[in-house]
């Protein structure tokens, strides 16, 4: 299962991506990742260049392993943030929330490789048609900014779509979820929300300990009025949400309720009124690890499974 194209091209022992979070997955993680075998990601969020530029010198002095670059297209940043990852000859780039098409040409010419997250099979097909080298099928499962359709279904949907390698993102925090999408057709697995409570995972201590506390039905989804469904943990921001929502309130007043908040829970430790970003699994996640204890535990119960359902063939 280590084995698979997506490791092959990128150079990596695991085929793990490291989910690349806004505001929370900077050189520390995204190093101890790399140095764990997996891709390690620097998520540029909605940074401005000088600051993502600190984090991309600082990974070259933790690993001389790949490393990739999120970036959001979102951001107001996104063109300052692409302008950087070809200055900085950084070797991957991952694009979400968005087409990165315009990109696309600069990126392959500075060699750079680039692997767009897509939410569904039109998109997928488009940005093969634009000479991508693989893409992420991100379902709704995940943490954050989301797309609609469930990683089970969109996963196999992309894989008979495209000829180029997919990585499963999504719903996948364990051996189980890890080996479900290898059975699904991906080359590759990406885990967010396992990451947050890595040793190595600067975000602050009362996100870990929601995430630890998490159960199956806690995390919940915003913004779909707006069109930026993002998913979060419930608290009391949500509810808040929740009442505007039922008052028919404007997309401006909902957004406005939103800006800002992922800081303030992931630096200001606010989890009561600030976005808890995280996947479904947070209710799989119990214990604090190193990103190498994660990675290695993912691939050795995904190995198990892997052999003891052949055994039974
Ligand atoms: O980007 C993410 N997850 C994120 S970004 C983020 S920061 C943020 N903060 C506040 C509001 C919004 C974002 C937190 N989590 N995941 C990758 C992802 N990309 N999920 C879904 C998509 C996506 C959606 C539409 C990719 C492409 C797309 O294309 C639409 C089009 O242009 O055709």
């Amino acid at each position: 299962m280590t084995h698979t194209k997506i490791s092959q091209m990128l150079n990596i022992n695991y085929p793990i991506f490291q989910g690349g979070m806004a505001w929370i997955s900077d050189a520390d993680l995204a190093a101890a990742v790399s140095n764990a075998g997996g891709l390690g990601v620097i998520a540029g969020g909605n940074a401005e260049k000088h600051i993502v530029e600190i984090q991309i010198d600082k990974i070259r002095t933790l690993t001389d392993k790949p490393f990739a670059l999120n970036v959001m297209l979102l951001s107001p940043f996104a063109d300052d943030i692409i302008d950087l990852a070809i200055e900085k000859k950084v070797p991957i780039v991952i694009t979400g929330a968005g087409s990165p098409g315009k990109y696309i040409d600069r990126l392959k010419e500075a060699g750079i490789k680039i692997i767009p997250v897509v939410p569904s099979v039109a998109l997928a097909k488009r940005m093969e048609g634009l000479g991508v080298d693989a893409l992420i099928a991100e379902g709704t499962e995940a943490g954050g900014h989301i797309g609609e359709l469930t990683t089970m279904a969109l996963v196999p949907q992309v894989v008979d779509a495209v000829s180029i390698p997919v990585i499963a993102a999504g719903g996948i925090a364990d051996g189980r979820g890890a080996a479900a999408a290898f059975m699904l057709g991906a080359e590759g697995i990406q885990v967010g929300t396992r990451f947050l409570v890595a040793h190595e995972c600067n975000v602050h201590r009362n996100y870990k300990e929601m995430v630890l506390d998490a159960k199956d039905t806690s995390s919940v989804v915003t913004g779909r009025p707006t069109g930026h469904p993002v998913r979060i943990l419930k608290n009391k921001l949500y509810r808040q949400y929740c009442d505007l929502e039922k008052k028919n309130a404007s997309a401006e007043e909902l957004e406005a309720l939103g800006a800002g908040t992922l800081r303030k829970a992931v630096v200001e430790g606010d989890v009561t009124y600030g976005s808890v970003m995280a996947g479904q699994v947070a209710g799989l996640i119990q214990k604090e690890q190193s990103a190498a204890e994660i990675v290695d535990e993912i691939f050795a119960e995904c190995e198990a499974i892997v052999k003891k359902i052949a055994g039974r063939a």
